[in-house]
């Protein structure tokens, strides 16, 4: 039985295959897929059982669509998602995510020049031949280039965006931890350390029957393609060509294998020094004092008898964690349950938002929220955006349903769009009426770097701005950042006291943690927020904190730590 997960990742492949299949995004059929996509995330109730009648009730699902859903439920198969996935094969798919490489365009690149795959593509690149085709050109072609450099999407180093590895690795480990005789499963490697993107993903399970555990591996659905499996390690690639490690290692020796395969290799190396200097060795298997067990249960265990403070894995990539933990000067590290309020939050007042105010602010109660500030987009940002009457009338609304909900305060904000020259919506008198606003960039991605930075550095000055939305505005291993002058625009934060925000959209985890990190050095606050379209995003705020650990980021200096009183205070004090 095909759990809503399983659906919904159905439905997605469907939409994608399908644009490439129609050469365009807006396809009727498309639309329809995309349609019911959202209908069931937000549909509360169980898709087991339901018949062609009920699912089409759901919001957005179609006939044929509950058809596919219904032939999913019984068999496990689509085909018409088979037969498209016969026609574009994962390495032709790969294509997609190239900038300026658009369906119309791949079809195109497909019956004219026969590119198949990336290795294709660079070939028809090397000859010269893409911008003899129509509605492409030199400029065109030369861009596919350097995208294609830019995203690592060649050779052996290709990486794979956490948000798409992360899903995967938290699906495996809860069936791998239901098994009989498993103690626990956790994915380690790079996703444990939350890097933005990964090579492999990397699971230790811990167990008294290794045997039953890689027989399980080897017959899970993901496993496309066995790379081999004997003794503690299973690894296999998924359809998509991701690599997946499976270690299982005895229970007493879970926190020595913890720690080894979270890594980063050069924190691990760190550590291990730590131990030989001590006489002792350290490996997989535990902390030893030649046969004698020093420590190997917990990972807690071992780093203090190395006479270490326990490192967070975010922290351990060998950027000084070692130096801080000896000194016990680790950082008070913000954490999830010390945020009070999220301050990115679209309702359905934002074209592309998906839930209602009212649906929003349960959700934000149901997280225990003292606050929110609605950021719905402002009138600059096309089809997403509110004029100012209809902003006021969004304003109206929020206050009307303030009154039902005294446990939390509901915020009128917005998201500001910055124009190419560091304008802003709407015009400083309207602004005021505000409680709280980001600004963010949503256009102009390759002004060079000058006229980039000026444009940001325009925004901070505006007195109305609290914050600056995903600072790069990239997409992680889809659309590079902006370039800036990064010194410039932190001075400019640090004196204009515009906090810097950490968007937690997994796609996003903007600005990056290098950048935060930067900023701790400086006096910069930070806000880290959500950026949510619908009720189902708010659980980006787990991620949005763990990233902020990443880049070293304290309690004290996150503004949404701050309980209402003194927040509302920090928000009104640039204006
Ligand atoms: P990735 O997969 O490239 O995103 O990065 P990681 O850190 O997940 O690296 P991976 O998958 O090669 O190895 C997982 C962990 O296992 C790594 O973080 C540390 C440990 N490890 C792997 N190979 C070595 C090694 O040769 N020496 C040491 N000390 N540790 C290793
Ligand atoms: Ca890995
Ligand atoms: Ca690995
Ligand atoms: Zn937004």
């Amino acid at each position: 039985m095909a759990t809503r997960l399983e659906v919904l990742r159905m439905l997605a492949e469907l939409a994608k295959l399908t644009e490439i299949d129609e050469g365009s995004s807006q396809a009727f059929r498309v639309r329809a897929y995309e349609n019911a996509f959202h209908g069931i995330e937000g549909f509360q109730g169980e898709l087991t059982g339901l018949d062609k009648k009920q699912l089409t009730e759901i919001k957005g699902v179609g006939g044929s669509t509950a058809d596919k859903i219904l032939e999913f439920m019984a068999t496990g198969e689509v085909a018409r998602l088979t037969d498209l996935r016969e026609r574009y094969p994962p390495s032709f798919v790969e294509l997609t995510k190239i900038p300026g490489l658009g369906p119309k365009t791949l079809k195109l690149i497909r019956a004219e020049l026969g590119v198949e795959d990336i290795e294709g593509l660079r070939q028809a690149i090397a000859a010269e031949r893409l911008r003899e085709l129509p509605g492409l050109g030199k400029t065109s072609e030369e861009k596919i280039a350097k995208a294609i450099v830019r995203l690592g999407l060649h050779g052996k180093d290709r990486r794979t965006p956490l948000v798409e590895a992360l899903p995967l690795a938290r699906s495996l480990v809860a069936r791998i931890s239901a098994l009989d005789d498993v103690e626990t499963a956790v994915p380690c490697g790079s996703i444990r350390r939350f890097a933005d993107t990964v090579g492999d993903i990397d699971i230790v399970v811990a167990t008294t029957d290794p045997g039953s555990v890689s027989e399980f591996v080897v017959g899970l659905p993901e496993a496309a393609e066995l790379i081999g499996s004997g003794g503690t390690k299973t690894s296999f690639l998924t359809r998509e060509g991701m690599q997946v490690d499976v270690r299982t290692v005895e229970p007493a020796q879970l926190g020595s294998a913890l720690l080894y395969f979270t890594g980063s290799k050069t924190h691990n190396i760190a550590l291990r020094q730590r131990a030989i200097d001590r006489g002792w060795l350290l490996s997989e298997y535990g902390l030893f004092e030649e046969d004698r067990v020093i420590a190997s249960a917990t990972e807690e265990d071992i780093y203090k008898a190395l006479e270490l403070q326990l490192i967070p894995p975010p922290l351990r990539e060998g950027t000084g964690e070692m130096e801080a933990a000896d000194a016990g000067e680790l950082p008070p590290l913000i954490q999830r349950d010390q945020i009070k309020g999220d301050l990115h939050y679209h309702s359905d007042r934002s074209g592309d938002g998906r839930s209602t105010i009212e649906e929003m602010v349960e959700a934000a109660l149901g997280q225990g929220y003292e606050y929110v500030a609605f950021t719905d987009h402002g009138e600059d940002l096309a089809i997403n955006g509110s004029s100012r009457e209809v902003m006021l009338e969004h304003r109206d609304r929020i206050r009307a349903i303030q009154e039902r909900y005294p446990d939390i305060r509901l915020l009128f904000g917005c998201e500001l769009n910055i124009g190419p020259d560091g304008g802003l919506d709407y015009d400083s008198e309207f602004r005021q009426e505000f409680d709280y606003c980001v600004a963010s960039i949503h256009s102009h991605f390759d002004l060079p770097q000058e006229r980039q930075t000026v444009r940001i550095l325009n925004a901070l000055h505006d007195p109305w701005v609290n914050a600056i939305g995903h600072l790069s505005g990239r997409y992680v291993g889809r659309r590079p950042g902006v370039d800036l002058d990064i010194d410039v625009v932190l001075e400019a934060l640090e004196v204009t006291g515009v906090a810097l925000e950490i968007n937690g959209a997994l796609d996003r985890l903007d600005a990056t943690a290098e950048v935060a990190r930067l900023a701790m050095a400086r006096d910069i606050d930070f806000v880290i927020d959500t950026d949510s379209h619908h009720t189902s995003d708010l659980v980006r705020m787990d991620y949005g904190v763990t990233h902020a650990q990443r880049g070293w980021v304290t309690t004290e200096r996150v503004a949404n730590a701050k309980p209402l009183k003194e927040f509302l205070a920090w928000a009104a004090r640039r204006r």
